[in-house]
């Protein structure tokens, strides 16, 4: 098919003014007289300034423009791209309430005004203000110094995920810093460190079907995906996924503890569980699929290892296949639908039908979100979830996917190039506290370390722009904070950010970051726009405030200052590398027009760009011409790779790595010794009213979005608490402080938060209280155990009356 491009059809102020007019005016040739109220909006719309186009650029995985109307050099409204005509495709990319906040952003009090050192202990926020040269000074000679004394791999960049335009962002800071020698490397991510490590081992790699998929199946099973929510632009796969779901009507179940916005009323049944369990769930299933004969044997038998002893490899010993397993023939136990219900919590005759659901439908479309996989467990989980698509030989055909979420295009722009880091070291992304207290200690079979067989260093340098994982975002706050706060470990902490956020606070240098509106950008797809290709141009609307510089220009500032002005600017200004990014993803786009047109009209959407619908659709056809790129080219139910791992590796007692993927009973779940004294499950699930810490600080969303505990009214009657009572949810590690909310939309035993609410640290009486209530306080640093990852959505909890 050939690629084209969609052209927006309203671009200027003047048009978008006289439509809204137009609207008016037909409303009075109906006969409808125009109320004040629209009288009202429509002499505020004659008032306004022309617009410029910019974008919201945090890390929810859309993308989503934004008109920005200013006059006066104040932005004074935002709007979003209700340009184009709407349909499931072309559809319009509307930004959601968050992004619409960017002048709430912007005229926030929690901004970041002039770089500021600190004065006070680390931790404190004492911080006093200093010019540029002095920041720019300071942090090259701490740097240069750091760099002498251990080696670039003592500077480590932190994991950050909120800004992600193409110019100003962290690849500014990288760019810089791999000139300077490299930094030390992390591999995978907060959002998907368990499912990205363990996909690969059953299939090669993390992949999916593409989104519209879900329209050829006739059933859709989801465990814990709540696309609604964390996929909420106008134009995201959660749109698409409406639109998937009205075009072919599959049953639709969704398996999550709580009853998401993406079930309410719109799902044909909700499944609750106990978080962590999906694994045995799946062997509950497994075992009826096995005894009703509903597994797809030849596909077993032709695609796959390790589903019986015929498909075993050589070494494996005996009894070490699944079926065995699920029999119950190698440990005693059959995964029966009544052992399956017992981990649960789910009535046995909802297993049963599911079971007779998925065995007996076709199409179906498997399919997890990443909430399932952040769990002490997750790597089994999400392979396991895998295995109700493998089983029934729902793979590499229409309506089908591989058990992970949805896909959707894999189109990228082009970004600022960052060079190359020399440093080899590479540690989990997880476990950075770890390299700073223990670093040297750190290797391969404990801790996951890669590129060297043990680190040489302790982390003596950080730098942190665009992100609150130095803290809020991170596990364990209070620990975090102590291991902050000691300067002889960590020497030196650079800190950029538009907010006084939680992290800014552990800064030694504070630098004041612009906004989207404060500067010019660009900015492309991100990775949950469904089967949307999109580039925007980011128009600057108003000067800066205060004495806020954009990355790309704090970076060159520092550049100078370490004397490699010339390497990091190559010649070019900062609106010499925009467009730079832009003509690169024109090569590779030709129908994209000239840069001049792109940055004077606004968004452009591009469709059938490369994207695979069908994933592993060739595989199924052909499985010798193409095979999957695991070492056997098939798909690995029995992978020898982990059972290498599981013999080599040091796991601390309790973690496992299993060749065939296993419920595991970890230690923050019931019937542990810790559920005795900690009775509830609980979580931070990815809510509506932020993306993570971002636009926490934001009252107006503060209201329609609060922040509290929601707990099953039958908890909630155990403890005598009733809806709106402030609550502390407690345990070993520390306590936050929120009002409860009573209802029947989590599963009992289980309580749930928002992600992402501010750290704030209050001590009355000697006992210190999080009274924002960030889930963190809460969550162990403990990693998973194959890919070190972040546990975060396995805790045990109990509540008390605040
Ligand atoms: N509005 C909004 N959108 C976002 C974000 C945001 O913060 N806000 N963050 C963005 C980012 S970076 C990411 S990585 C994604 C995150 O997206 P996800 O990780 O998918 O989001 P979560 O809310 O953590 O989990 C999804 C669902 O899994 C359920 N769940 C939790 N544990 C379990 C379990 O053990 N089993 C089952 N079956 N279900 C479970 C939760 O109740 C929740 O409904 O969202 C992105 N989109
Ligand atoms: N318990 C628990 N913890 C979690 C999660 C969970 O589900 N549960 N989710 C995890 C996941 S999936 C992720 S991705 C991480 C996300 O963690 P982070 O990547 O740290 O994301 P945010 O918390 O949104 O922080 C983004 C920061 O960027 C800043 N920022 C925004 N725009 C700009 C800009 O233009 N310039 C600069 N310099 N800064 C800017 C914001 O003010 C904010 O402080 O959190 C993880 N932590
Ligand atoms: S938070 Fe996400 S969905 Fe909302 S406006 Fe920003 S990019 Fe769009
Ligand atoms: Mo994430």
């Amino acid at each position: 098919m050939p690629q084209h491009v969609f052209e927006p059809l309203a671009r200027t102020a003047c048009t978008s003014r006289r439509s809204l007019l137009l609207g008016a005016a037909n409303l009075a040739v109906l006969g409808f007289a125009p109320l004040p109220i629209s009288r009202a909006v429509a002499a505020a719309v004659e008032d306004y300034g022309d617009y410029t186009w910019g974008a919201c650029v945090i890390n929810c995985g859309n993308r989503c423009p934004l008109r920005v109307y200013s006059k006066n050099g104040r932005v004074i409204r935002i709007e979003t791209d209700n340009t184009i005509k709407d349909g499931c495709k072309p559809r319009q990319i509307r930004a959601c309430l968050k992004g619409r906040s960017m002048r709430e952003r912007l005229y926030s009090p929690d901004r970041l005004k002039y770089p500021m050192k600190r004065v006070g202990e680390r931790g404190e926020a004492k911080f006093e203000r200093i010019t540029w040269e002095e920041a720019y000074e300071t942090i090259a000679t701490r740097w240069k110094a750091i760099l002498e004394k251990y080696g670039p791999d003592a500077v480590y960049w932190q994991y950050c995920s909120g800004q992600q335009s193409l110019v100003n962002s962290r690849r500014a800071w990288q760019r810089l810093m791999n000139i300077m020698g490299g930094y030390l490397k992390y591999y995978g991510s907060y959002s998907s460190a368990q499912i990205s490590a363990a996909f690969p081992y059953t299939y090669g790699k993390k992949v999916a079907s593409g989104v519209e998929q879900i329209a050829n199946a006739k059933l859709y099973v989801a465990f814990g995906n709540n696309p609604s929510v964390t996929r909420g632009s106008g134009g995201s796969k959660g749109y698409q996924f409406r639109c998937a779901l009205e075009k072919g009507h599959p049953k639709t179940i969704v398996i999550d503890p709580i009853y998401t916005d993406t079930v309410a009323g719109k799902v044909d049944q909700w499944i609750p569980i106990r978080p962590g369990t999906d694994a045995a769930l799946v062997e509950g299933i497994a075992y009826e699929l096995i005894r009703n004969g509903w597994v797809d044997e030849a596909f077993l038998a032709k695609y796959c290892i390790g589903y019986d002893e015929k498909t075993l490899p050589k070494g494996a010993p005996e009894k070490s296949d699944y079926k065995s397993y699920i029999l119950g023939e190698a440990d005693g136990t059959p995964k029966t639908p009544e052992y399956a219900s017992r981990i649960t919590g789910i009535p046995v005759e909802t297993i049963v039908a599911l079971a007779r659901e998925i065995g007996t439908t076709k199409p179906c479309f498997i399919a997890q979100g990443l909430g399932p996989q952040r769990q002490a467990n997750g790597e089994q989980t999400a392979r396991a979830i895998a295995m109700l698509a493998i089983l029934t030989g729902q793979v590499g055909l229409p309506g089908t996917s591989t058990g992970m979420e949805e896909d959707g295009t894999n189109w990228e722009p082009v970004y600022l190039p960052v060079g190359e880091n020399k440093v080899k070291a590479t540690i989990p992304v997880f476990l950075w506290t770890d390299a700073i207290t223990r670093g040297p200690e750190m290797d391969a079979t404990h801790d996951g370390i890669r590129g060297v067989e043990k680190l040489s260093n302790h982390i003596r340098m950080i730098v942190n722009s665009g992100g609150n994982t130095l803290i809020n975002q991170h596990s364990d706050t209070f620990k975090t904070d102590k291991i902050l706060r000691d300067t002889t470990k960590c020497e030196f902490i650079v800190v950029c950010d538009n907010m006084m956020t939680p992290s800014a606070r552990y800064a030694d240098i504070l630098l004041p970051d612009t906004l989207g509106p404060e500067t010019f950008d660009i900015c492309g797809n991100g990775d949950s726009m469904g089967d949307l290709a999109c580039i925007y141009p980011m128009h600057k609307a108003v000067e800066p405030q205060w004495e806020q510089k954009p990355s790309w220009e704090i970076c060159l500032g520092i550049a100078r200052a370490l004397g490699v002005e010339e390497a990091y600017t190559e010649g070019r200004d900062q609106m010499g590398w925009i467009r730079w990014c832009y003509e690169e993803t024109r090569k590779a786009n030709p129908e994209l027009p000239s840069f001049e047109a792109f940055w004077n009209k606004g968004p452009r959407q591009l469709f059938d760009v490369k994207w695979q619908p069908i994933m592993f659709e060739d595989f199924r056809k052909d499985p010798e011409k193409h095979p999957l790129s695991t070492p056997s080219g098939k798909i690995e139910i029995y992978s020898e790779r982990l059972a290498e791992l599981a013999r080599t590796w040091v796991l601390p007692k309790g973690d496992v790595i299993s060749a065939i993927p296993k419920f595991v009973r970890t230690a923050e779940m019931p019937e542990t010794e810790l559920a005795k004294k900690y009775p509830l499950q609980c979580f931070g699930y990815h809510g509506h009213g932020r993306t993570h810490s971002t636009f926490h600080n934001l009252p107006k969303l503060r209201e329609v979005h609060p922040d509290r505990l929601l707990l099953n009214e039958l908890d909630a009657k155990a403890r005598g608490l009733a809806d709106g009572d402030m609550v502390e949810v407690f345990n070993d590690r520390g306590a936050i402080r929120l009002p409860v909310h009573v209802t029947k939309r989590i599963m009992p035993g289980v309580c749930a938060l928002p992600q992402g609410a501010w750290f704030k640290p209050e001590t009355k009486d000697g006992r210190t209280v999080d009274a924002g209530a960030c889930i963190n306080t809460l969550t162990s640093q403990h990693p998973s155990p194959l890919a070190k990852g972040n546990p975060q959505h396995s805790n045990l909890v109990d509540i008390r009356r605040a």
